[in-house]
């Protein structure tokens, strides 16, 4: 089974994606904590992604789809379904791993997307670089990630929709224990 968590940056989706992935058995793969991962390391990839990402645009198709195909195997053979967070981000990206889960005989079977006002989007990333300091949560930066998110992310939900993809809405705002609760009833309908 291969889900995705989708939302506009702040939403909530690493935070619910540890949840669901403890609750329902499925490997999380954030291309986020890849790449702040290869950030640290101060590998080529971590030094070409961490200029861009600390502007708040979006590293290149390219990058995060090599990145995507070279670890996805290892995820799905660690549990029963991969639970991909962040990704696919453009409609580009969504095409590529249409392509590559064809290659065996798998597609995207669930999309979940949570829904959050833009202004509670702006205040819990202000909070986290209060608490965090994560070098994308300036306020130009989430500006940035905010026109990214509707100038090509948006475009990933018409593509599943489009697609015959079931999408869940998802209503993100409230505690992560409510949101969670929602999201616990959503997959329970649905795997019903
Ligand atoms: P991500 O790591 O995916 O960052 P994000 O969109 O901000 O989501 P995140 O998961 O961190 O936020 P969450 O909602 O959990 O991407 C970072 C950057 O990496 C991108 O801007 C881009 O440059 C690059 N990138 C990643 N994937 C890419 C791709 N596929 N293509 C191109 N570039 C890519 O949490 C936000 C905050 O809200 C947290 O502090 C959390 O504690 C808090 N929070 C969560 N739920 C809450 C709730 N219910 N109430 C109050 N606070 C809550």
């Amino acid at each position: 089974m291969i889900g995705i968590i989708f939302g506009p940056p702040g939403s909530g989706k690493g935070t619910q994606a540890s949840r669901i992935e403890q609750e329902f058995q499925l490997k999380h793969m954030s291309t986020g904590d890849i790449l702040r991962h290869e950030v640290a390391l101060g590998t080529p990839t971590g030094q070409e992604a961490g200029r861009i990402m600390a502007a708040g645009d979006l590293v290149p198709d390219e990058l995060i789809v090599d990145i995507v195909r070279a670890r996805l195997p290892e995820a799905e053979a660690q549990a029963a379904g991969v639970l991909l967070d962040g990704f696919p981000r453009t409609e580009r990206q969504a095409r590529a791993l249409d392509a590559m889960l064809a290659g065996e005989g798998h597609r995207v079977e669930r999309v979940l997307a949570l829904e959050v006002p833009e202004e509670v989007l702006i205040g819990r990333l202000l909070h986290r670089a209060e608490v965090e300091g994560r070098a994308d949560d300036t306020r130009e930066a989430i500006e940035e990630r905010m026109r990214e998110y509707h100038h090509l992310t948006e475009a990933v939900l018409r593509h599943y929709r489009s697609s015959g993809v079931p999408v869940e809405m998802i209503d993100g705002t409230g505690s992560p224990d409510q949101v969670f609760e929602r999201i616990s009833r959503a997959i329970g309908t649905s795997s019903r």
